[in-house]
């Protein structure tokens, strides 16, 4: 980066797109909002020790002989056998204090999975939105938003917290030859924001959960700043930053 500028922001909307990216010298933010990245959020603000996220139901699952909480999701619900799906709300007691939890989902754990070159890997979702912005703010580091989509296709949610982050960021940061995908996605926040839920109403994945009648997740993982957690990576677990920074001050 040169110095006399300012870093960029860029978004992918879909982990199919990713080979258009650099990422080793970036800070990728993967996103997941409905749900995977929102429940993680919630995990390390109930107190989960780390959280590693895998590809298959077979590897989560291998997990559980090593003491961790065995989360797997697909197609919207938990997966016979193991302790929890996706839902933030089964990430909201006791057990989470101190846990060691593996778990994978149908695309957020994958999208986490496929960014793994990046320099840093941190989680975003409405419910960390002021606190990741802040964050991003200090960091004077490049940034590519990973719309996590559904099964490498184009989402909404993903697509408009990938534009909250724009608008919210469009002061320090500046556009690269990947514009379009920023303005579309800073376009849609804005015209989303008073209304997130009732935007969405038509979506797909808004219509899944729907149907599952889980709501109330949705209107979870829509709103705004619920937590000061940021997820980070490191060596393909996560983490909560200021906990790994304490550990590590190097880091
Ligand atoms: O796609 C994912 O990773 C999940 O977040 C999907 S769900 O909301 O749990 O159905």
């Amino acid at each position: 980066m040169d110095s006399n500028s300012k870093p960029t922001f860029e978004v992918c909307f879909s982990p199919a797109l990713l080979g258009n990216y650099e990422l080793e010298d970036k800070i990728v933010v993967v996103i997941d909002v409905l749900r995977a990245t929102t429940s993680m959020c919630v995990a390390f603000e109930n107190g989960a020790k780390l959280i590693v996220p895998v590809e298959t139901t077979d590897e989560s699952m291998s997990y559980r002989e090593k003491g961790y909480l065995v989360g797997a999701e697909r197609k919207g619900e938990k997966v016979e056998g193991f302790d929890f799906g996706n839902s933030p709300f089964s990430f909201m007691n006791e057990k989470i204090k101190g846990a060691k939890i593996a778990i994978t989902t149908t695309n957020g754990t994958r999208a986490i999975r496929a960014s793994i070159k990046a320099d840093k890997l941190v989680v975003g979702s409405f419910a960390n939105l002021k606190t990741l912005t802040d964050w991003l703010k200090k960091q004077n580091q490049n940034v590519l938003c990973v719309c996590s989509g559904w099964k490498n296709s184009f989402n909404l949610e993903d697509t408009l917290f990938a534009g909250a982050l724009a608008y919210h960021l469009q002061e320090d940061f500046g556009l690269s030859y990947h514009r379009d995908s920023v303005l579309a996605a800073k376009h849609l926040y804005l015209i989303s924001r008073q209304d997130l839920v009732g935007f969405l109403k038509n979506s797909s994945h808004y219509l899944r959960l729907h149907n599952l009648q889980i709501d109330k997740d949705i209107d979870f993982c829509l709103t705004a700043n619920q937590t000061n957690v940021i997820p980070i990576l490191k060596d393909g677990v996560l983490y909560e930053i200021s906990k790994l920074e304490k550990a590590n001050a190097s880091y």
